[in-house]
């Protein structure tokens, strides 16, 4: 089990945070030598260029070398540390919001932290490792993207020649490289608030208003002072006022909330301003010695008050049904790749509002904090998505990805757990639960994540592209996604199959498991301005004819639309953009051109199909 918190790091009087986001210096390591040859003992030299942090590396230059590479890059940039952070006796965290795939991190040439996995968040106390106050900190990180049959997601190598490294994956996205997400420096003090977990116990009704809730928190202090320490906990309103107190002083603790305000998802009945509608709290931890003096503060800014339930054949929350509808996306542009950036962020949000949607999942990995961060604010709700993508071959269910399965299970629920936004958690896309070591392999995992999510405050679900009469795993979820794309990889070009195809293999996913079902996957690829009537692959009017087949047998088993008998739980089409995967006789200009948006953001003629069925949804629902 992980020990230690993963705040995201907030200013506030006690704690300062700073970026180190810049135009680094960076290196390729052509021949991944650097290790051995300790390139991180000095300046990095010979052939170094710019690189922008963050960003992948892969579509910064016009070097076709970069753009394939798998292996070692480096990255180096200097700082220097305030003189008010030297002389206190503060932590001085290192922090990487993620970067692809393992990281090796030195400052002065002492590695002081490694991590693998390239979607989650690490960091460590730098303030051992800076000896003298007057000289710039070299800070040197080397990351390296080759996959492996026991990495998150898998891949294998077949060295070529040493100029060909073939990385072979199970999923078509393109691996980009990279730090892709920010760095930053942060101070707390030595004795701090490092870990805070709060969770709606419950909610009491009453006339279908909510009167009163309860909600449990666990907090974690570390530092040399442990054992002097006394915690306050306010729940303070989006006005400023505390609305639940509890100064016992202990560490577990529960509030009492009268007339709470929900946070309820957006597209709810009677809630077309979905800002107003999912209310957030701030949840303020102070630190004192005792009872005074103050030492450490932490206010956790998007609390929500919300439950979640599964039944056989409803997905509630608040103890309304919810029905998922929205796209799936990747974190993905022009020449960032998956580096993070706030326009796209904000333009991600301005376009699923312009939809209607309702819902996403972070398809195929963690997203970055601030996609979560802002679907709080606006009632959108997240199905948070392990990196493991592609768990295709029998090899994969080993011991030791279990492992590291469980591992990243952890750091994704330590990062997460706290979102409102986030509903349920994905512990896979499209594993082989066909196969019998699948079986086993779940049984464990799902185990271990309800043991480690507590009081199971989140239902858990995987997606699979199996036949229902050959599936393994999904007996061990509460609730089964399904990716379908009928009409497109198999029978492709008959429109007219889908009605046949699509009702025969939903109805077979409940006749067999008995539990709600989304679809998390369908969509056709089409390249925009390409126009075919009737109906051909690749153009506009197929991919809307397409979805109009699939929403008609959507609506036949829909929990809303059908209250007694339905059982289909949401609706995410395959994908929000258009993205870049590995070149192949199937992807043009290596895109998946299943976007109902391009990859510039803009619409294709399938949007508006989505839009007027989304919108239609919200004022019937
Ligand atoms: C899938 C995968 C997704 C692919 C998609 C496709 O089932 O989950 O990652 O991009 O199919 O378009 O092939």
């Amino acid at each position: 089990e992980l020990t230690g918190g993963m705040l995201f790091p907030y200013e506030n009087e006690f704690r300062q945070v700073r970026s180190l986001d810049s135009i680094w210096t960076f290196k390729l390591d052509d021949n991944n030598t650097g290790i051995d040859e300790k390139w991180y003992l000095s300046e990095l030299v010979n052939n170094t260029i710019s690189m922008p942090v963050p960003s992948s590396y892969n579509d910064i230059t016009q070097n076709i070398s970069l753009k394939r590479h798998v292996g070692w890059a480096w990255y180096e940039r200097y700082f220097y540390v305030h003189l008010s952070w030297l002389s206190s006796t503060d932590r001085i965290v290192l922090r990487f919001q993620a970067a692809h795939y393992f990281t090796m991190v030195w400052i002065n040439g002492q590695q002081v932290m490694t991590h693998e996995g390239g979607h989650l968040p690490f960091e460590c106390d730098i303030r051992p490792y800076i000896e003298q106050e007057n000289v710039p900190i070299r800070l040197t990180v080397a990351v390296n993207n080759t996959l492996t049959p026991t990495t998150l997601p898998p891949g294998e190598l077949t060295i070529i020649s040493s100029t060909y490294r073939l990385l072979q994956t199970h999923f078509d996205f393109f691996n980009y490289a990279g730090i892709d997400r920010s760095v930053l420096l942060y101070t707390t003090p030595e004795t701090y608030i490092d870990d805070v977990t709060v969770v709606t116990a419950s909610i009491n009704f009453s006339g279908g208003v909510a009167t009163s809730a309860i909600l449990t928190y666990s907090i974690v202090i570390t530092g040399s002072d442990t054992q002097k320490t006394h915690v306050k906990v306010d729940l303070v309103d989006a006005d400023g006022r505390i609305v639940a107190t509890n100064n016992s002083g202990s560490m577990e603790g529960t509030l009492y909330v009268e007339n709470p305000q929900l946070w309820q998802p957006c597209g709810m009945p009677n809630t077309h301003l979905c800002s107003e509608h999912s209310y957030l709290y701030t949840l303020q931890v102070s630190l004192s010695e005792n009872v005074s003096p103050l030492i450490d503060i932490y206010r956790l800014p998007h609390v929500g008050i919300r439950t979640v339930t599964v039944t056989s054949s409803t997905f509630l929350i608040n103890n309304q049904p919810f029905y998922f509808h929205g796209a799936n996306a990747h974190e993905d542009s022009d020449l960032r790749g998956k580096g993070y950036n706030d326009v796209l962020l904000v333009k991600f949000l301005n376009l699923y509002q312009w939809l209607h949607s309702n819902s996403f999942r972070t398809s195929h990995y963690p997203y970055s904090d601030q996609f979560y961060q802002i679907a709080n604010q606006y009632g959108i709700v997240i199905i948070d998505e392990t990196p493991a993508v592609g768990l295709s071959q029998k090899n994969y269910f080993s011991p030791t990805t279990l492992a590291h399965h469980k591992q990243v299970i952890g750091e994704m629920i330590r990062r997460d757990k706290n979102h409102p936004s986030v509903v349920m958690w994905s512990l896979a896309n499209e594993p082989s639960s066909n196969l019998p070591e699948s079986d086993s392999y779940f049984e464990t995992l799902v185990a271990y994540t309800r043991s480690i999510q507590r009081s199971s405050i989140r239902p858990i679900t995987f997606v699979s592209d199996q036949h229902y009469s050959n599936e393994k795993a999904a007996q061990y979820f509460d609730v089964i996604c399904i990716n379908k794309y009928f009409s497109w990889y198999s029978e492709y070009g008959r429109l007219d199959r889908i009605s046949v195809t699509l009702t025969a293999e939903v109805q077979g996913w409940w006749d067999t498991f008995k539990k709600p079902v989304i679809i998390s996957e369908y969509g056709a690829d089409t390249v925009t301005g390409l126009h075919a009537d009737p109906p051909v692959m690749f153009s506009e009017e197929y991919q809307q004819e397409f979805l109009k087949e699939y929403h008609l047998v959507f609506d036949m088993f829909s929990s809303i639309k059908n209250t007694t008998s339905g059982f289909l739980v949401g609706e995410l089409i395959w994908n929000a953009f258009d993205f870049e995967t590995e070149q192949g006789i199937t992807r043009v200009g290596a895109k998946n051109y299943k976007g109902i948006f391009t990859r510039q953001r803009q619409p294709k003629s399938a949007a508006f199909v989505l839009r007027k069925r989304y919108e239609n949804m919200e004022n019937n629902d």
